[in-house]
Formats: C-alpha cells, structure tokens, sequence
C-alpha cells in the first residue's frame, strides 16, 4: 500500500488502555496499512500506574494526571487481569502471590509492553493533546497537541482518534456544610500519597466505595488512631477491624466535630474524599466529547468503543467502563478496535441505527444491574461479546469464577482477603501464599514481593 493511502491513527493516552492499543496494533503487524501515533503527556507510559510525589500540577504546570498513592496493593487477585500471553510466571520466572503491591504490577505490564515488541516508537511523550475536532468534509481528525519540553503547538490530522485518557483523575469534591470551619486537613484521595502522615488522627472517609475501603484499612494499617467512613447510600458493611466504623453521611462540620444523619458526632483531625471522579475530556469538540458518569456501559458507544453521536465512526473510546476486569478488558477491546479499523470484524454493522439501537440495549441491561456479582456477569458477557467477534483465543471470562470468590473472600474478612490464592487461568499454578500477611506487609517493593525465599 503506498504512503497515500495509510490509515492515520491517533491514541491518546499511554496507560494501560492506549499500551494495550499500540501492543495490538503492533501484533497485528498492521504496519503496511496503518500509521499510529500515541500521544502521551507523562514523561512515561503506564498511566495511573506511575507514582509521582507531586499533586496538583506536574512540572510543567499540567493538572497531575496519577492519584497513585504508595503502599498501594491491587485490589482485585492477579490471576483475574492476567494476560493470556504473557503470565506473572512468564514475567517473574516464577509463581508470585496473588495479590501484588503497585510496582509490581507496573513492572509486569511494562514486561508485556517490552517483550518482543517495540513500542516506543509509536509514542510521543511530554505531548499533551489540546483539541480534537472533525472536519466532516474530508472525513478527518484535527488534533491539536502541544510539545510541554519545547512549549511549540501544532496540528496533525487523522483518519482515527482513539482516547485512552482514563476516567480517574479529575476527582470529584462535593461541599459538605460548614467543612470551611473544619480545623484540620481535607484532601480528595487523588491528592493522597503516603498512609504514615495520618498516624495517630482521627479520619473521616467520605464515601463507600473502593478507594473508602482502601484508605480505611491502609491508613488503620499505618497507625492512625480511627477511621470513621461516611456513607451516602448504602454502608460498605464489611467486618471492619477495630478502629473502624461506617456511619451514615455527615451534615455538617463545626471545627473540628463532624455531626452525622444519625444524630451522632465525632472529633476528627483529617477528612479525605473517597467520592469518586469526574468522566472529562476536555480536549475533544463539544459534539465529539462523551458525557457520562461511571458506568459499566457509558451510553453512545457501539460495543463500548465506537462513538455514536460524531466523527462518523472514527473515534473510539477505551477504557472508560467501570472496571472490574481492567488489563485484559483492555486488551480485547483494543484488539476489537484494531480490528474495527482495519475492516478486520466479523458481525460488522449494518447501518449506524443498528448501532445505536445494540448500544442501547447494553445500557439498558447495565442500568438494571443491582448486586457486584451482577456487574461481574455483565463485563464478563461484555468481553466475550467482543471476544467472538475478534477471536480473542484464551477464554478471559473464566475469571468470573474468581470473581465471585473474591468478593465472598473480602465479605469474609476484608483484612485477611490479600492473603488469599487463586490458580493462574493459563499456567494452571496456584499462586504460593504472600510471606507476610497483607496486614503486617510494609514494605511494597519488588524485591520483597517477588524475592522472597
Ligand atoms: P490511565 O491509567 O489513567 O492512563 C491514561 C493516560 O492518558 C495517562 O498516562 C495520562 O497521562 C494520559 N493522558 C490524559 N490526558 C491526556 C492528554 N490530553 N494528552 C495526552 N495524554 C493524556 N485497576 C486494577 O486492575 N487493579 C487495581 O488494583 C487498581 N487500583 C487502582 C487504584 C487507583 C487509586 C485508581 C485511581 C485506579 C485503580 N485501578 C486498578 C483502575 C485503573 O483505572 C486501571 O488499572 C488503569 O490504570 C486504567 O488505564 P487507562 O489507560 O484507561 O487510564
Ligand atoms: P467510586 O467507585 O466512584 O465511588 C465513589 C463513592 O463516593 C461512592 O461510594 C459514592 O456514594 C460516594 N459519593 C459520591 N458523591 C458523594 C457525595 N456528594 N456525598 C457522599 N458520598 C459521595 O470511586 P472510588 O474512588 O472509590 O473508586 C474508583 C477507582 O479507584 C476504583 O477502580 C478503585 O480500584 C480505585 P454513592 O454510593 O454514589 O452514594
């Protein structure tokens, strides 16, 4: 094919998602027929997965992308977003626990993202992207970038835009009465860094989610002396360890007393915000932005990727469901949009109103889901609803099984769920117990994760 005619494709964002597109493309050895560029505003691709001591702004005065906090264990077993590839095994030359601190992940997937491939090439890094629009006249992408290192801007244009920006880092802070009395320190949990600055305070948690019931045990864990979370809906109602308790949302503030829906108080010395994050995509034109809040299935997306309301199905969204699968959801789904463009899908779609009328069923069935083993079921009916039309090969979905056993392991006991094994879906190895309970685990390194004797 000459030069000419190459499909021009844009991925913005060099986290796991945008990776998982450039490793596919890559695979595909779409070489001769398309040409894909990364933008990356990090200095470094993993996205989420890098820790920087920084908040607020990066150093080149950008909002800082990552909340990645220290001593930061997944949340889910490995064994559950394992690649069919390229296993932990493969990558550590032995079988590691199941439940790994952040740098082991990062590590891992940099593996994947390195071995046998070279996807460097493809990235451009300190490049933020600014503005996307199209142009509906030739059919193409205006994408706006500007070099942070040289501060020059310029345009290129694209066949394909791919956002793979992520949908956690612009955090959600509601007001809550009186808080600007509050005497000590309130912070949002993408500003969070390091458990030990709260030693011996008294928390208030905002919130009843993942990152509440994260920074609840770690921050228990690191010493501080209680941790009150407050809920909105519904409490986490887990057997908590003494020292924390849930009670329902807090009204108001009075210095340093928070006063509860229930009648009780409570002095505190620090609140975060476990409240969630906004979906923002400030960059994209009005009608190309996706608006949503998190969702399993954000509305307007043929199979989840396909944009349905602009850009005449050359825009893709990834990564913005709610996650419970994460890495290989990613995977199979950058492997569907590879294919999506180079006209590679089995099951293609007639027409724009069959589209539309797939996605609304998806978001239909996401709107009726209820309990988490309901969520499970639907993003395991969502990657192998995907799979079939890519031929993803090894069954992902198997991990639904251990889905279920996790959430029954946390329900157990959420302190001792860390400690749990589960046996890898490709190597068939159970995964050998962590040395140190996850309660007595201090140290976060890959040295003393993997390396163990
Ligand atoms: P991101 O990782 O957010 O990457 C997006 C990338 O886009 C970034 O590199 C960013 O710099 C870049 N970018 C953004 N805007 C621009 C722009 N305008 N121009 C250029 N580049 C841009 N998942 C798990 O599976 N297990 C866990 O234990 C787990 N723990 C988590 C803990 C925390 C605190 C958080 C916030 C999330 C956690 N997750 C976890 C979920 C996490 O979302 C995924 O693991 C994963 O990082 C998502 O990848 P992504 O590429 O979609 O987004
Ligand atoms: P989530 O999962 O979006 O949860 C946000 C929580 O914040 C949830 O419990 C909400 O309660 C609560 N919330 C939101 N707004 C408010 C207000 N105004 N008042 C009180 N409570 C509120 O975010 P997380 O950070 O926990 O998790 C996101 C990812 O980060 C996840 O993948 C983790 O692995 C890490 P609601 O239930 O809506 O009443």
């Amino acid at each position: 094919m000459n030069m000419a005619n190459k499909k021009k494709v844009c991925v913005i964002g060099a986290g796991p998602s945008g990776m998982a597109a450039l490793w596919n493309f890559s695979k595909l050895k779409s070489g001769n027929d398309v040409d894909v560029v990364c933008y990356e505003k990090q200095k470094s691709w993993g996205g989420l997965w890098n820790y920087s001591w920084r908040t607020g702004t990066d150093g080149y005065g950008e909002p800082c992308h990552a909340g990645m906090y220290k001593h930061l264990w997944s949340n889910g077993p490995k064994e559950c977003l394992e690649f069919p590839d390229y296993t932990f095994e493969k990558h550590f030359g032995k079988a590691i626990p199941s439940y790994p601190p952040r740098p082991v992940i990062k590590d891992y997937l940099e593996g994947r993202w390195t071995s046998n491939v070279d996807l460097r090439p493809y990235i451009k890094f300190n490049t933020v992207v600014r503005h996307v629009e199209y142009n509906d006249l030739d059919k193409k992408f205006i994408v706006e970038i500007t070099n942070l290192e040289t501060d020059q801007s310029s345009k290129e244009t694209f066949d394909y835009v791919i956002v793979a920006t992520g949908i956690f880092n612009v955090p959600n802070v509601p007001d809550l009465p009186g808080i600007d009395t509050f005497e000590g320190t309130i912070q949002h949990v993408h500003n969070f860094r390091d458990a030990k600055e709260f030693k011996g305070q008294r928390l208030l948690i905002v919130g009843a989610s993942y990152s509440a019931e994260d920074l609840a045990l770690q921050c228990l864990k690191f010493g501080a002396k209680s941790v009150v979370c407050t809920w909105r809906t519904k409490p986490m109602g887990f057997n908590w360890p003494k020292g924390i308790e849930e009670r329902p949302l807090v009204q108001k503030f009075d210095g340093n007393v928070a006063y509860f829906k229930d009648g009780s108080n409570a002095e505190i010395d620090a609140v975060i915000f476990c409240t969630g994050y906004k979906y923002s995509f400030p960059f994209m034109e009005g009608k190309l932005r996706l608006q949503s809040s998190l969702s399993m299935f954000p509305d307007n997306l043929y199979k989840g990727s396909v944009y349905l309301l602009g850009g005449n199905n050359q825009l893709f969204y990834m990564g913005i469901q709610d996650q419970l699968y994460s890495f290989t959801m990613f995977d199979v789904q950058a492997l569907w949009i590879c294919k999506y463009i180079l006209r590679n899908i089995s099951n293609e779609p007639k027409s724009l109103s069959e589209m539309k009328s797939n996605a609304q069923r998806w978001c239909q069935n996401c709107s009726e889901l209820k309990k988490c083993h309901d969520e499970i079921d639907f993003q395991t009916k969502f990657i192998a609803d995907l799979s079939k039309d890519v031929g993803y090969y090894p069954d992902a979905t198997k991990a639904r099984e251990m889905f279920y056993t996790w959430e029954h392991d946390k329900e157990k006991n959420i302190v001792t769920y860390r400690d749990q094994c589960f046996t890898s879906i490709y190597t068939g190895t159970k995964s050998p117990r962590p040395t140190a309970p996850w309660w007595q685990a201090k140290d976060d390194s890959i040295k003393a994760f993997v390396n163990k004797k």
